[in-house]
């Protein structure tokens, strides 16, 4: 036996992370995709509906996709009417969530800066912090002048191409260690009696007339009571297989780390014009993001000019980040919604439910993802916090163009 367990013993001890069952030949729900979206609506299903017969039904391993490849920014700055209350409410599950789930997480509120780079980018970013303080949601401007007490290590001379005219603060804002978090949904989802099945790509769907009544998966066929989509950049494949065309394009987004450094970044910081967002992850390195790459693709791996790019904003905005080296590069695939805005709630295909769109920012949402989505898999109707996020709007034309506050990598 081992001294420390490795994956393999992982896998044949459920004690130690979670247990590997045979798919049963029905469930109540199926949630197809194993990533944070995913777990947090086995989650919810359990802790707010009492529905356990569920299974999780994921292609790879838990966690494998953008759940642990994001750069976890947590902020509830969002613009439009319909998008700040179900944001917020994702901060203020996030702020229960280190007691619930486990102080492992490393929540941590330290304060996201977003800066602006121009007169006219200092106006839209006050609009934000106007919206968000009407909506209760902590929001300051900050002044060039303020700024350096924030973020000390900014070049702050007229030098830089991109001069930066001052920056909407929210105080609420942070990180949180992602791999941790699905640990735990995992361990939480396992002890209520949700099947996690790994391993289990789901290649088609069972229908009787124009419902879904289960899914076809390289395990087995398995019957549901409803389906819950959750693929994020694969949800479109998934939703072609039942005959959906849905309005979701995906497409690579980067990211960067750096090697270990003593702490001297305090807070997260944003810049949308250059595309380049950093933190200080706890154990030191700098975690860093760039564009979404121009071109869709389903692959896990984007462009070197992509990451030029970003590491000539990062000199140019911090200049003593020269001295870092970087160690990894890495993307996942999102999932971009025509107004930048999340999907979720009922299909044409009556039992089979979307979750998705989240695109560039939905880790910040996973705890309220999952309460608005267990909600709409459990009653068959939607939250009202996610109501105006069917993907009924693009026929409707009531879209929530969230392009602006989505994030900068939209
Ligand atoms: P995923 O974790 O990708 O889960 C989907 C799962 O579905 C995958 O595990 C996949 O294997 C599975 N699946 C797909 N097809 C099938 C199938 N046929 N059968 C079974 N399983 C299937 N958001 C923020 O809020 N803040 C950030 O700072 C941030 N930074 C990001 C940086 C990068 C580089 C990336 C890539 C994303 C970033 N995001 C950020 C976005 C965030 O990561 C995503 O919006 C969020 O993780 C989506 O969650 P999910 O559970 O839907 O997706
Ligand atoms: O959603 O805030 C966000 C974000 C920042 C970087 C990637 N996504």
């Amino acid at each position: 036996m081992p001294a420390s367990p490795s994956v393999e013993h992982a896998f044949r001890n459920p004690a130690v992370l979670w247990r590997h069952p045979d798919p049963r030949a029905h469930y109540d729900i199926v949630v197809v995709g194993g990533g944070l979206h995913g777990l947090s609506t086995a989650y919810h299903l359990a802790r707010e509906h009492g529905i356990t017969n569920v299974a999780v039904v994921e292609r790879g391993w838990l966690g494998n996709g953008n759940a642990v490849r994001n750069t976890t920014i947590i902020r509830s700055n969002y613009l439009r009417e319909e998008s700040m209350p179900l944001f917020e409410f994702c901060v203020r599950r996030w702020e229960q969530w280190p007691e619930e789930l486990g102080p492992e997480i490393l929540f941590d509120q330290r304060s996201l800066l977003t800066l602006a780079h121009s007169q006219a980018e200092a106006a839209a970013a006050q609009r934000v912090v106007y919206a968000n303080r009407m909506a209760g949601i902590d929001a300051d401007w900050v002044t060039r002048d303020d700024l350096p007490r924030l973020c000390p290590i900014r070049d702050i001379s007229d030098a830089p191409r991109y001069p930066v005219y001052g920056a909407a603060l929210q105080p609420r804002g942070g990180i949180a260690r992602h791999d941790a978090v699905v640990f735990h949904l995992a361990r939480a989802c396992d002890a209520a009696g949700v099947h996690l099945l790994q391993g289990c790509e789901v290649t088609g769907f069972l229908q009787s007339g124009n419902r879904v009544t289960g899914v076809r998966t390289t395990r087995g066929d398995i019957a549901a009571g409803r389906v819950g989509l959750v693929g994020a950049g694969r949800t479109p494949l998934l939703a072609r297989l039942a005959g959906l065309d849905i309005p979701v394009q995906s497409y690579p987004l980067q990211a960067l780390v750096s090697d270990i450094h003593e702490p001297f970044l305090p807070c997260v910081a944003l810049s949308g014009r250059l595309h380049m967002y950093v933190s200080q992850a706890h154990k030191g390195e700098l975690v860093m993001g760039a564009a979404r790459d121009p071109y869709r693709s389903y692959a896990q791996r984007g462009s070197s000019h992509i990451l030029e790019q970003q590491l000539q904003a990062a000199m140019e905005l911090y200049p003593i980040m020269a001295r870092a080296h970087l160690l990894r590069v890495w993307a996942g695939t999102v999932d971009v919604s025509p107004d930048a805005a999340p999907i979720i709630g009922a299909t044409p295909r009556d039992g089979l439910f979307l979750n998705c769109g989240w695109g560039t920012g939905g880790f910040k949402a996973t705890p309220g993802s999952g309460v608005v989505f267990a909600h709409t898999l459990a009653t068959g109707t939607p939250h009202p916090l996610s109501a105006a996020f069917g993907l009924e709007r693009f026929t409707t034309g009531a879209l929530v163009d969230e392009h602006g506050a989505a994030g900068v990598a939209h």
